[in-house]
């Protein structure tokens, strides 16, 4: 999948927790009218069927601003619902398998902490990498702290773009100004956000005036 880099610039990650199904799409929908580039549905205490209901939904608003969606960790919830992509963490299915599952043309996103785990992914036919988390997260998600040296490592000894991820929000995403990611990824600054639409907006300008 080529020239992805650009549509990474601001990627949400999901979360449904605390919402009701119509405030979640209602958010999603708002943070894509405010900018957000690249989205990613999350679920962890779905069931498989659940999944594939939400990620549908949340694929035809997705569809409508021509953002790319990923499914995070599971291949067949991607298929079923002609997903975009999906995103792969060190415990899910391998990179190549997924590839040789989906095929050439969907995206398969990977999460790597370090330059070896980084290299490995680009090798097996990851397309993009999250790095993090930079900050500690608020979210549930268990992740240990990747240092901005190790992000701006793992830019320079992989081809592939690189999304920063873990905590970041608008007002401490400047640590990251001159490493050269391709863009960040967020959860709660978009989620947790009273208005999702401002929140992405405001990102999304941040984003734009970093020197990358
Ligand atoms: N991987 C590393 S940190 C994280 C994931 C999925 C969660 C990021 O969420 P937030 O709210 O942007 O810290
Ligand atoms: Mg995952």
């Amino acid at each position: 999948m080529n020239d992805i880099r650009e549509k990474l610039r601001l990627y949400l990650v999901t979360d449904s927790t605390g919402l009701s199904e119509e405030q979640f799409l209602n958010k999603v929908e708002g943070a894509l009218k405010g900018g957000v580039t690249f989205l990613q549905i999350r679920e962890k205490e779905k069931s498989t069927r659940e999944y594939i209901e939400l990620a549908d939904k949340v694929h035809r608003i997705s569809l409508k601003y021509q953002v790319p969606l990923m499914v995070d960790d599971r291949v067949d919830v991607a298929l079923a619902i002609d997903a975009e992509g999906v995103h792969l963490g060190q415990s899910d299915m391998q990179i190549d398998i997924a590839r040789k599952i989906l095929g050439k043309e969907k995206i398969i996103g990977a999460t790597t902490k370090t330059v070896a785990q980084a290299k490995k992914a680009y090798e097996q036919g990851a397309d993009y990498l999250g790095v993090g988390a930079i900050y500690p997260t608020t979210t549930k998600v268990k992740t240990a702290i990747t240092s901005v040296d190790t992000l701006r490592d793992i830019c320079n000894e992989v081809p592939i773009p690189v999304n920063a991820i873990g905590g970041l929000n608008k007002d401490n995403i400047d640590i990251l100004r001159g490493v050269p990611i391709a863009g960040i990824c967020v959860v709660s600054a978009i989620m947790k956000a009273s208005d999702s639409f401002m929140a992405a907006k405001e990102l999304g300008i941040k984003m734009l005036n970093q020197t990358m």
